[in-house]
């Protein structure tokens, strides 16, 4: 299955610097109790509208479910931007398009290409 994210309205995790957050996101799905790193996104610089370039995770149980994490990549410790789960099979029945609100600020959107 090929997903893309994309995020709207993160907040600024670079205060001090000229530019903004430095955001890349990691896709996790559960399995069995455990949560597994699916997938994680590259490093869009200095944009807190993010839209990320399509990855590939194995199908998905529609009994599993996702959960991004949000991060703001800095020269030394990243900085915790926001989470979500999502069910997967509430995700298939949204046609595979879901919209969601991240838990600090801002949108998420989880989208099957
Ligand atoms: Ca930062
Ligand atoms: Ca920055």
């Amino acid at each position: 299955m090929q997903l893309r994210l994309s995020a709207t309205n993160l907040p600024n995790l670079d205060p001090a610097a000229p530019g903004t957050s430095d955001a890349y996101a990691k896709l996790f799905t559960q399995l069995g109790g455990t949560w597994e790193q699916a997938g994680v996104t590259e490093v869009v610089p200095d944009n807190t509208n993010p839209q990320w370039q399509p990855f590939t995770i194995k199908a998905a149980s529609e009994n599993s479910w996702f959960k991004i994490e949000v991060w703001d990549h800095d020269e030394g410790k990243d900085d915790f931007i926001g989470n979500v789960i999502v069910s997967v099979a509430d995700f298939l029945s949204s046609e595979g398009f879901k919209t969601v609100p991240l838990s600090q600020q801002g949108t998420l959107t989880i989208e099957k290409v």
